[in-house]
Parts: structure tokens; sequence; C-alpha cells
């Protein structure tokens, strides 16, 4: 079921004590000003997102993959975190038992107060060398000399996000996974749920028992399965919801 208007069993849920787990994508962050990968037909210089967010790639041209990452970071850094990202971390700071599982890699969610938060794909903002394994934090909004290079060792820096074919984070993804067996209430927000294995996460917590609610102005795979769906933009929908829930939008955790 399609709708604007909250439940009023999504209502007393998010009113409750029970433990909640968002599951957020591109979507939440495009009110950011930062495009999803659908968005713009999914398409860096000429190819597909999908093909340059590879090891492949990277073999091939990593000087083409870092203009790709670095024009990420450099468009991140300019962004600001939206209502989405914050009513999200106001979620979180009603003290209930808690997890946001990202996609995203801009670090938003962070820059928003969210806390209690796994990064299901990496982040922009942290890199590893190629040969050590090491990884350290790099918020520079652009890096030079391109590619860059690990400081102990000299060998090639690549960003610490998981590429397409490469596994997740385990200790992540089981805390996700785990959020999802024990929710409540499971809000997934701006995602088309067509990425794997993060896209398995809102079907497991609905195996679980979870009330799922997805917000997406589009209709996705997901939503013909989904307990509720709110069409909207997820910064309208979500400070609406918290309102209708007297949940404050101002408390971060
Ligand atoms: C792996 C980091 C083992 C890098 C990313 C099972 C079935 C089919 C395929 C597979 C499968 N299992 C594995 C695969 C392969 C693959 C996969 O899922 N392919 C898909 C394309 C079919 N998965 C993998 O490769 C994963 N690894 O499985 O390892 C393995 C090993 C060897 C060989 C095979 C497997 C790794 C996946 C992670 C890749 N890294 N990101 C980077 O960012 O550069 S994925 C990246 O793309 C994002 O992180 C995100 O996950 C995905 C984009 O999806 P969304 O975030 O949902 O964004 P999208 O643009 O698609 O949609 C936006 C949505 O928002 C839309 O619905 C739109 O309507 C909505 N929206 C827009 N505006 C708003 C809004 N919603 C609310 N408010 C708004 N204002």
């Amino acid at each position: 079921m399609s709708s604007a208007a909250p439940s009023s069993r999504l209502l007393a849920l998010l009113r409750g004590r029970g433990a909640a787990l968002v599951l957020t994508g591109a979507g939440v962050s495009s009110e950011s000003g930062i495009a999803t990968f659908r968005d713009a037909g999914g398409v860096w210089e000429g190819t597909d997102r999908m093909r340059v967010a590879t090891p492949r790639a990277f073999a091939a041209d990593p000087e083409f993959v870092w203009r790709f990452y670095d024009a990420r970071r450099a468009q991140a850094a300019r962004a600001e975190p939206n209502l989405a990202h914050r009513a999200i971390a106001a979620i979180e700071a009603t003290g209930r038992p808690f997890l946001l599982a990202t996609q995203n890699v801009d670090g938003l969610h962070e820059r928003a107060g969210s806390r209690s938060l796994v990064n299901l794909h990496g982040s922009l903002w942290s890199l590893r060398c190629t040969v050590e394994g090491t990884e350290h934090e790099d918020r520079r909004p652009q890096l030079d000399p391109l590619p860059p290079r690990c400081a102990a060792c000299g060998a090639m820096l690549r960003p610490a996000v998981v590429w397409f074919e490469e596994s997740l984070p385990m200790i992540e993804f089981a805390r996700a996974e785990r959020a999802a067996r024990e929710a409540d209430l499971a809000l997934v927000v701006g995602t088309s749920s067509l990425v794997y294995p993060a896209a398995s996460l809102q079907s497991a917590a609905l195996e679980a028992g979870a009330y799922v609610v997805e917000i997406n102005p589009e209709r996705t795979p997901f939503s013909a399965a989904a307990s509720e769906h709110l069409a909207g933009p997820a910064g309208v929908v979500l400070p609406a919801l918290l309102a209708a829930a007297g949940i404050p939008m101002d408390r971060a955790a």
C-alpha cells in the first residue's frame, strides 16, 4: 500500500521504545545535492558507475577511478546533511535500541549526529594501502597527487569503500543482520533495494516479524513486500513522521 500519510500502527511503533533499524541508500543524500547512483543514468565520464566501482577498473586505470572518487569527495565535502539525515539522528536520540545501516559512503549521517551506525559499503573519507592493507582517515576535500601514496611504504592507496564483487566488512554486516532480526520497526529510506547483500536486510527484518516501512518517492522491487510504503522525499516524509509521533527533531544523538 502506497500513501503519504503514516498508519496509526507506524505512529504507535515510533512512539514506543521497541528496537529500531534504519536502512539508507543514495536517495537520503539526494536532497543534499548528491546525485544517486541511478541519477544521470548512473554514468561517470561515459562509463557505467557500477563498472568504475570495481577492482578490475582500478587495476586497469587507477587514475580514472581516483578522479571518480576525488570528485565525489569534493561533492560530499561541499554538501550539508539534510532534514532526512537529521530526523534519523533524532530517532536514535530517543534512546531506544537503535542501529543505522547505510550503503552511503558520503559521511553525511555522521555529520548529522548519528552514532549507532554501520557503513556497509565503507567511506570516501578512509584510504587503504593496497600493499599493507592499513587504513587511515583523510578528510582533505581534494587529494593531490592522484593516486595518493602510502606514507609508510609508498604503495598506491585506494578508497576504503566496498567495490562490486568485493565482500562487505563482516563485523558491520553481522551487526546489521542482528539488528534486522531484533527490530520491532525498520525504516528503509532512499534505496532502490537492488544491491546485495545490503538489500537482503529489509527482507530479513520482515521475516523476523518487524514492521518494515519503505520511504521513497518511487516504488522498488521491495515495495510489494513492505508493511507500508510512504511515497515522497525522505527530507519531507521523515520530519512529518517525527512531528506526528511527537519526536523532537533537534535533539541529535
Ligand atoms: C558481493 C560503494 C560477494 C562504492 C557500492 C545477488 C543478486 C544479484 C547480484 C548480486 C547478488 N549478490 C551479489 C551480487 C553482485 C552485486 C550486486 O548486488 N549487483 C547488483 C547491481 C545487481 N553485489 C556485490 O558485488 C557486493 N559484493 O556480493 O561480494 C561477491 C564476490 C565476488 C563475486 C560476486 C559476489 C558489493 C556491493 C557493494 C558495491 N559498492 N558502493 C561506491 O559508492 O562507489 S554499491 C552503491 O550502489 C551504493 O553503496 C548502493 O549500495 C548502490 C546504489 O543503490 P542505492 O543506494 O539504493 O541508490 P540508487 O541510486 O540505486 O537508488 C536511489 C533510490 O532513492 C531510488 O529508489 C530513488 O527512487 C530514491 N530516491 C531518490 N530521491 C529520494 C529517494 N528516496 C527518498 N528521498 C529522496 N529525496
